[in-house]
């Protein structure tokens, strides 16, 4: 890894933006010997708040700081960039139909992932948080000739901390104390997290999935609900766990991810666990600081095999209507 990484933030002037960037600038996601290039886009309307992000992240006086520009124009802010966050997606409006939602989206991700491949860097690594993050991600790839499939990625790691938060919570355990969770399928409501393979100090997750009660209505549906608990509570969406979420992520694609563990990456599939190629579905997966790899060979009882299949079908679906739509 060279010692300056040029990185790309869309929807900068957003919540999950401002929340990201100045831990970005502080070295949280490289690591504190990586100096780092920020280039900040988002929409014309909302560049001036963009620049108003800029302002205080000069403000700051990060050490790592190297430079920092903002654009209106996504080949401009990605040409040369080593790490592309993809934040900025159209939100669903009142009265929007999933297809307009899905079409909206496609036409963002296939210009993104067009000008990825021609300006960006050869090893390009891009991260798709907004949503619907896993088919966001898909039209990117596809529209990205050139550009390795493995180098596309949908964040499903928020939801592989709270599902580690929750079972915290249940078993008493630290957060440091979890390992091997892993989310499945897709960034939505239909996601399954899965226990039956983690370790809680020196308990089986297996042991802990024993109590089916809390397992199905209480940890599942709390995990795969959270989004909409927090918008509730807040009164906005999540935000600075996002982010967090967004440089973890990123942090183990390219410093690895610790010894005996994994993390939860929604990545392209290459047909593991039965799952169509091609589709950006959530899998354990672990990172040698290069590419990602999926944790094979994992045993999935029916409680799994059944989640996870309806999981892929909503994937599938969303794929099937982006590719009526051309998008890929
Ligand atoms: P905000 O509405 O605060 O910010 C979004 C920003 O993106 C705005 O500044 C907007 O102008 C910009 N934008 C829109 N289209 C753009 C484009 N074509 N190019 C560049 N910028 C563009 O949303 P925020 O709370 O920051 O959330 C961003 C996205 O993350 C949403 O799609 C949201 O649904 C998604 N999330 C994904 C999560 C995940 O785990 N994958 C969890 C959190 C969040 O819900």
């Amino acid at each position: 890894m060279s010692d300056t990484m040029t990185v790309t933030v869309t929807g900068a002037a957003g919540n999950i933006g401002y929340a990201a960037l100045f831990r970005i600038a502080a070295g949280d996601m490289l690591g504190e010997g990586i100096r780092v290039k920020l280039r900040l886009l988002d929409l014309p309307g909302a560049v001036r708040a963009a620049e108003g992000t800029a302002m205080e992240i000069e403000d700051g006086a990060f050490a790592l700081l190297d430079s920092l520009d903002v654009y209106d124009d996504a080949r401009a802010a990605f040409d040369g960039t080593d790490i592309a966050l993809l934040i900025g997606s159209r939100p669903r409006s009142k009265g929007m139909e999933r297809a307009d939602l899905l079409s909206a989206n496609g036409a963002i991700f296939q210009e993104q992932g067009r000008a990825i491949a021609d300006v960006a860097s050869d090893r390009v690594r891009v991260l798709v948080v907004g949503n619907p993050a896993n088919t966001n991600a898909l039209v990117a790839a596809e529209n990205a000739p050139g550009v390795p499939g493995e180098r596309f990625t949908a964040l499903t790691r928020l939801d592989h901390n709270r599902a580690i938060a929750q079972l915290g919570k249940h078993t008493g355990a630290a957060a440091r104390d979890i390992s091997r969770v892993t989310i499945w399928g897709n960034h939505s409501a239909t996601q399954y997290p899965d226990i039956f393979h983690a370790r809680v100090g020196d308990r089986a997750g297996a042991d802990i999935a024993q109590d089916r009660d809390w397992l199905e209505n209480d940890f599942v549906p709390t995990v795969a609900r959270r989004g909409t608990a927090i918008i509730e509570a807040r009164g906005s969406s999540s935000a600075a766990s996002a982010a967090n979420a967004a440089i973890d992520h990123v942090h183990d694609w390219v410093l690895g991810t610790p010894d005996g563990d994994w993390t939860s990456v929604a990545l392209r599939s290459h047909g593991e666990y039965g799952v169509p190629e091609g589709l950006v579905c959530s899998f354990p997966a672990t990172s040698d600081g290069g590419d990602w790899k999926v944790v094979e060979g994992l045993d999935l009882g029916e409680f799994a095999r059944a989640r996870i299949d309806a999981s892929v079908a909503e994937l599938v679906a969303e794929r099937d209507a982006v590719r009526e739509l051309g998008f890929a």
